[in-house]
This record gives structure tokens, sequence and C-alpha cells, in this order.
């Protein structure tokens, strides 16, 4: 009786649960409607003029956001039912951007909240623009790590993102009035983001500094511990409390479709384990007694600005190891559930390490097995080895994060232990291997000995990980060439593997080009959003007039698209009918913006020493840059300041006006590249050969219609080959002669190029303005001062930029280049690089949430 009961209570739930979707208008007006009076307490009887852009955005969101939680609750369950491998993604950083359009576009709902919005008087798009960037990481890396997780979830992968909810993430961007960079606070969550929830039941105590105690002989043997379990006690503890933002998979049909994979990224926000002291509180020392409490919040508060460059602050290692913690415990949390032996761990979970940042997580595991767990070393550490593969992206000296020992000691002291410790297994291994190459053990110690102690995090990572590898060909090459070369001989060739990186064509073609979409569909469907390669089948129209002229449409209307932003921002009236030439990405000296505005200023000079008859033949160019500097990074911020500098000049030539135009658009961020990157004829790729891991807007950029001119590096290599030479501007010297070129530079035997020459001259004589502070960028491209050889491919460069204009003149021919390239582009999805993670490093398989769900 008493179960009968339970069944019909459990039937009335049921049937009062909201169904996932809305297949009517009126649905989805009624949920809006009702967010609006409640969640946001705007009278629906004030009709649509009581409500606010940002509140009718708020209220969007929050009615998706049910839905989204409906398919999440599900996809959860299924994967929990089917209790396969999981696959865990640990970023430091995820630049997510928006994700109302995002969400519509997987969820094929744009149609019907664009009309039902409509009707309520409401613009979807105004709504979309009102939404601030989560912009929770700096550049290529924490993008990646966005694509991965669409992918993921839209092959029905059962896997999880962890990171960081910094209440800051990167700072926004303005150009002050001498053309610098100034850097603002972005609060992004200042006024809620609808797309979290909040998680109470879900807080792990994260402990820093203490010490460790020996575990004595009696309790030992009662508790069943290894010889080696050790007690780490004291020091501070904050709450690390959970965040979930849920992702769905893209679905490729419209209307009603069974449930598919919403998948979660959990992110971890630190909160003060007591909330203040009460003691002092009531002494009357107010403030000191929630200073500690605020302290604990400080851990979460802000990303670190730097892209490609370690700065070892312990804040830093805090974060790490406050992220590192919560997230290992809720793997491991996960996995106690389903009561399998800890034998079985690495058949369960896969842990993915993007960069060195979560590299704490293989000491602390190894601390739960040892010191929790009751394991011996010997029985743990294949455990370990077995669940972590690790993924490197720079090869950059000054980017590889080496932690001081005393640091670490200090915050973690049974970490570091244990770090001894492994370092210690593997030394020894590696001498009995090699018995007679004493320098070796030096190299691939995972100590660097040295007046200050350092722990290199890339060395322990590939020690603790059974995969590693690079983002494209040329980089995993490389690393198995230089920084892991040791480490080939010490595990063998199989540890080390490329996959190369790939971009979600929902983001990067359907959402941020609709006009493309639109006419691609036209011709080959829609196959092409779930199998990027089904873009082959364009390449037929390649040649074909009318459809090259509805190109050319779609580009110019997307040049218009970002021309009014332009104008809005920085008062300057591109033109449109010019060859638009693009380079947004981080400020860096390897990625050589230098390179590009030095070409700017000898175009600039050439153009202005031709007749009016040779102007009129000229093809007139519009450069666009864009990107953020770290606030620290003197020498980015000076680029940024020159390039400024350079637009001022130049846009008030009237000798050159109508020919060449130089616009920084300031804040370049994920929206913005949905709005720049559409809009480009040709994009500038063009790094030091060696520096450059892989790129992801390049693949971005080809994809949108353009051109690449670039270096051959990272993944342009494979761009080339895939859409072949014809159709793209390669130049310079090649990552191998770069070492012998430093050398000569070293020895004073080149000599400048005399077109940079030119261009230095004129920057010296303080033609963009005090030519002493620009003097320091310029003595950056002297002798042995070039580290980037940008006066080795000046000339090379110059020429390619040459070639870019006489192929644009032939405006059928270009046409047919960027039909040709698209049409190509096929292996640069995301879902490709998954694919092989998954299936090569990964062992996991995707789960069909609809498995073992009866249709009643
Ligand atoms: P890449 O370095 O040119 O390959 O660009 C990497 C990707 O990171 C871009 O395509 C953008 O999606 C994203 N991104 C967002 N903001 C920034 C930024 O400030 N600098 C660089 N990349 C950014
Ligand atoms: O990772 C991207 C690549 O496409 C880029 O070529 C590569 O430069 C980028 C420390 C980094 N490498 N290293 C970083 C970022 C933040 C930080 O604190 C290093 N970012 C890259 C994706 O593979």
């Amino acid at each position: 009786a008493e179960d009968a009961a339970l069944e019909s209570i459990d039937n009335l739930w049921k049937s009062l649960s909201l169904t996932p979707y809305w297949s009517t208008s009126p649905e989805f007006q009624k949920d809006f409607i009702r967010h609006v009076e409640t969640s946001l307490a705007h009278s629906a009887l004030l009709g649509v003029r009581g409500v606010d852009i940002w509140t009718a955005y708020f209220a969007t969101s929050l009615a998706l956001r049910d839905r989204l939680i409906l398919h999440w609750n599900m996809t959860q369950q299924a994967h929990t039912r089917v209790d396969r491998k999981r696959v865990y993604y640990l970023s430091l950083e995820f630049l997510l951007g928006r994700t109302l359009s995002s969400t519509l576009t997987n969820l094929h709902l744009q149609p019907l909240l664009a009309k039902a919005l409509a009707d309520l008087g409401l613009d979807l798009a105004q709504l979309g623009d009102a939404e601030p960037d989560a912009a929770l990481g700096n550049g290529g890396l924490g993008r990646l790590a966005a694509c991965f997780l669409d992918s993921l979830a839209t092959l029905n992968y059962p896997a999880w993102g962890y990171g960081v909810r910094y209440d800051y993430g990167i700072f926004r961007q303005e150009i002050g009035g001498e053309g610098e960079q100034v850097e603002v606070a972005e609060g992004w969550l200042s006024s809620g983001y609808p797309w979290e929830v909040r998680r109470e039941d879900v807080r792990v105590l994260v402990r820093f500094g203490g010490w460790v105690e020996d575990v004595g002989a009696e309790e030992r043997e009662r508790e069943e511990m290894s010889k080696e379990a050790r007690r780490w006690v004291g020091g501070e503890e904050v709450w690390a409390v959970a965040y979930d933002v849920p992702i769905p998979g893209y679905v490729p049909t419209e209307g009603n479709h069974p449930n598919h994979t919403t998948n979660n990224l959990r992110l971890w926000s630190a909160k003060p384990a007591i909330e203040f002291d009460f003691q002092r509180f009531n002494r009357g020392e107010y403030e000191e007694s929630v200073r500690d409490a605020q302290r604990a919040g400080t851990i979460s508060a802000v990303l670190y600005p730097n892209d490609n460059v370690y700065v070892g602050k312990e804040l830093r290692l805090k974060q790490q190891y406050f992220w590192i913690r919560a997230s290992l415990y809720d793997i491991l949390r996960r996995f106690r559930k389903t009561e399998r032996g800890w034998g079985e761990l690495p058949r369960q979970v896969a842990i993915q390490l993007n960069d060195t940042h979560p590299t704490l997580a293989v000491p602390e595991l190894l601390r739960v097995l040892v010191d929790e767990e009751g394991m011996a070393y010997e029985e743990a550490w294949p455990l370990v080895v077995g669940v972590f593969a690790h993924t490197n992206h720079t090869v950059l000296p000054e980017a590889l994060e080496r932690w001081e020992v005393g640091m670490i000691q200090r915050l973690l002291p049974r970490h570091m232990e244990l770090i001894y410790l492994i370092n210690w297994h593997f030394l020894s291994d590696v001498s009995k291997k090699f018995p007679d190459d004493r320098e070796l053990l030096g190299r691939v110690s995972i100590i660097e000995e040295g007046h200050v102690k350092m722990v290199r995090m890339a060395h322990l990572a590939v020690v603790g990980s059974h995969k590693v590898n690079g983002v494209a060909e040329l980089h995993s090459d490389l690393i198995t060439k230089t920084i892991f070369k040791d480490f080939v001989r010490v595990f063998g060739r199989d540890r080390f593997l490329n996959v190369t990186n790939g971009i979600t064509p929902r983001r990067w073609l359907y959402q941020a080009n609709p006009g493309l979409t639109a006419l691609i569909q036209s011709k080959i469907g829609t196959k092409f959003l779930t199998d990027l390669t089904a873009l082959h089948e364009l390449g037929q129209y390649a040649t074909d007039k009318e459809f090259g002229k509805r190109w050319r449409e779609v580009k110019y209307r997307n040049k218009q698209r970002l021309a009014a932003h332009v104008l809005e921002v920085s008062g300057i009236a591109l033109n449109c009918d010019a060859l638009w030439d693009v380079q947004v990405k981080r400020i860096h000296e390897y990625k050589r913006q230098t390179l590009n505005i030095y070409g700017v200023v000898s175009r600039w000079l050439r153009l202005r020493a031709m007749s009016p008859a040779e102007k009129r033949n000229v093809v007139p160019r519009v450069c666009i840059f864009g990107g953020k500097a770290a606030p620290g990074y003197r020498m980015a911020k000076l680029i940024i300041k020159f390039i400024n500098a350079v637009a001022r000049v130049v846009n008030a030539d009237p000798e050159v006006e109508g020919l060449l135009q130089v616009v920084f658009v300031p804040d370049y961020n994920v929206s913005k590249a949905e709005l720049i990157i559409p809009a480009n004829d040709i994009s500038e790729h063009i790094s030091t050969a060696g520096t450059e891991a892989s790129g992801t807007s390049n693949m971005k950029f080809v994809l949108n219609g353009g051109l690449i001119i670039g270096t051959v590096d990272g993944a342009n290599v494979e761009i080339v080959r895939e859409i072949g030479e014809e159709n793209i501007f390669l130049f310079g010297n090649l990552a191998e002669d770069v070492e012998d070129l430093r050398f000569a530079h070293r020895y004073g035997k080149v000599r400048m190029d005399p077109g940079l020459e030119v261009v230095v001259r004129e920057i010296e004589k303080g033609t963009f303005g005090d030519g002493r502070e620009f003097g320091e960028l310029v003595e950056a491209v002297r002798g042995d001062r070039d580290h980037y050889l940008i006066s080795d491919d000046f000339g090379a460069y110059l020429h390619a930029q040459d070639l870019v204009d006489e192929a644009y003149r032939d405006q059928a021919g270009w046409t047919q280049k960027c039909i040709t390239a698209v049409s190509k582009m096929g292996f640069f999805s995301s879902d490709r690089s998954i694919r092989e993670y998954a299936e090569k490093i990964w062992e996991v398989e995707p789960v069909d949430v609809n498995d073992g769900v009866d249709d009643d």
C-alpha cells in the first residue's frame, strides 16, 4: 500500500514537471512574462514599456535556462545510469563569450524566439547585444576550451569542464587620449549571470599552509594505512562553492526533438570557511572580524591577464590548488558512488590537464590515494598516470611554469613531499635505464637545482600523464625535439602525440556569419554544421559566376556591419570597397604585430611617393588591428600606442585618402571576434616560425571566406596542406632556420633590411609622435635585439603583401580562392579534434542519453 501511495505521488510529480521544449510562441511568451513579472519583479500590467532591454534579455535567458536544466538533469541521470567512463577537462580558462545566441543556435530556437519576442514588441538581436561576454580567459587557450565543451556535448560525450568562477574575467580595454591601453575592471557578474546555478550543496573545504604529521604505528595498523601515509593538518581553510553552467550540444533538427546531451561546466568560487570572527566582533573589532572572510574571497576574485607568460605569484598558485582540490574531490566523490574498486579508476575516469596550470592534480590525486585511501605508492602511482593526460600549448621559455620549492612548501607542505617522492622514483627509473648518463638526470628532474630551487611543472605533467599532446603537427613535432626531447628517450615515442586544434562551426560560422551560412545552405543544406567536411560540396561552385556574386555581396554586408561598429566606437568611416586586412589577437612580440604595422608605414610612404596616375592603380586597403596587452607587458602596450599613433597620422593624410586606413578596434573579445572575422578579406598570422603553437583564429578567418597571409608556423602548415598553396600567402624563414639566424644576429652578421631601415628612420624622425618613446620599439629590431626576426622576414613580408594586392585585383579569381578554401576547411572542426582525443587519449565513448528511457 505504501508503494502504491509513493508511486502515485511520483506520478503527480512527473505530471507537474515542465516539458523540455516550447513548440509554439505563446508557450515561450508565458514563461518569458512569468520571469519578467516574478524573477525580475516588473509588473506585466505595464506591458512592454515597463521592460528595459536588459530585463528582457534576462527574462529570456532565465526562460531558456529552465529548459536547459531539464535536459541537463536528464543527461546527468543517463550518465549515471549507463555508468561509463567520463572525461573531465580541467582548464583555468574558459572563454565562453555570450551564451544566449549560442544556446538559441544549438537548440534551433532562434526563429521561434525571434517571432515570439517580436510579437511582444521586442527585438531578439538587441537583447542578445545586452549580454556581457563571459571572458574567463585570455585568448586562444581559453577559447579552445570553450569550443571543446561545445563539441563534447554535440558529440554526446559524458564530459565535464572544471574551472574557476572569477569575479573579474579579462579586463575591458579602453584606448586613452594618447592611444594607450587603459584597463578597466569588467564586473560581468555585477548584474547577475542568468546561465549559472549556484550549488549550495556542492562545496569542498580547501586547506592551505599548516604542516605534515607522522601517523602513529597503532593508527596505521588500525586504519590499514600504507607506510608512506602522512597527515596534513593546520593552516587555514576556505570553501570552494560550485556554480554550474549547462552546456547544450547542437541539435541538428528544428522543433520538438528527443532529449539530447547537456553537459556541465562547474566553476568554483571561494567563500570564507568562517563567516567572521565573533570574538572580535563582540570586542568591537568589526573591521578585523570581516577581514579574514574577505581574504578567502580573493582567491577566485580575478583572472590573471597574462597570455603565454608565466608570473610566479603566490595568489595564482593558491588559485590553482583551490580549483584542483575542489575538482578532484568532486570527481572522486562521483567515482566512489559507483562503489567500484580503486583499481578501476583509469577505466572510469579520464582527466585532461589543459597546459600545466592544473598539474597540482598529480600530487593531489596521489595524496588522496596514499594518505586517505591507504594505498601504497607502487599501487597508487599507475592509477594516477592512467587517469591523467596533458596538453602542451607553448614552447616559449618565458611561459613555462616553474614554482619556487619554498612557496609550494609553505602553501602545500604535503604536496611538496610527494613531488620529491615522485621525482625520486622517476629518477631512479631513469638512472636504471641510462646508468651512464649523469647529465640526463639533471635535465629531466622535476626539481631544478640552483640557488633558488624550482619545480618544473611541465616535467611533473609529463611524468604524471600517460599521454602528452601538442596542438598542431609542427608544434607537436617541435616539443619532442626541444622541451620534451629527453622524455621521448625516457618514456618512448608512444607517450607523445599530436591533436590539432579545431573550432566549433556552430559559433564560428552559423552564429557569427548568418549571411554566409544561408548562402552555403542554399546549395548544400545544413549537414556541414555537424560534419564540416561536407563543405567540400561547395567546391563545385567556386567558378560559378552567380554564386560568386552572392558570395561577395555577403562579404560586403559583413564589412558594413563592422564598419557601423567602428564608426560608433572610433568615429572612423571605413571604406567598404577596400581590401580588408585584419590582425586581431593578443598583443605579443612573438605574434609580430610590429611586422604588420611597419609594413603599413612602408605602404604609406610608398603611396605618398606615387604620382596620381600610379595611385589610380592601387588596391585600397583597410588595416584593422585589435587585441589586449597584459597590463605588465611594457613592450606590448607600447605596440598598441604605436599602432594608434600610425593610425592617427595615416587617417588624417589627404594624400592617401581612400587608399589606406588604419584602425585599432578597442576591447577585442569573443563577441567582437564574431563581428570582425566575417568581414575579413585577408588576415595576418605572422608569428616567428616555431613560436605560435597552433593559432585558432587562422581557422576562423578562412572558414569565414578570407585568405591568410602567414608564416610557416602552427596550424598554418596544415591549413595550406588542406586548402592548397595557391590559396594562401606564406612567406618568411622556417622554424628550422630560426636558431641559425639568431646566432648570426648575435655575432653582428646581419644588416637591417633596407625597407625596414626606411621605416625605422621615419619613426625616429618623430613622424608618429615622440621619436624617443617609440625608439624603444625600433631598438628591438636592431641586430641581436631582433629576437623575433622582424628584419629577416621584412622583405619577404612586403613581397607577399604585393602578391595579395595583385590577387585581389582579380575579384573573380579572389572569390574562387575563397570559396575553394572554405570548401576544404572541414578538417578544422573541433568535433574532429574531440574525436581524436576521445579515441587516442581518453578512450571514452558517446552516450545516447535516451538509452534505457521508456517512452511512456
Ligand atoms: P589567435 O591567437 O589569433 O589564434 O586567436 C585565438 C582566439 O581567442 C580568437 O579567435 C578569439 O576567439 C579568442 N580571443 C578573445 N579575446 C581575445 C584576445 O584578447 N586576444 C586573443 N584572442 C582572443
Ligand atoms: O594556446 C592556443 C594556441 O592556438 C596558441 O598558439 C597558443 O599560443 C595558446 C599561459 C597560455 N599557449 N599558452 C598559452 C595562456 C595563458 C597562460 O597563463 C600560457 N596560450 C597558448 C590553443 O592551443
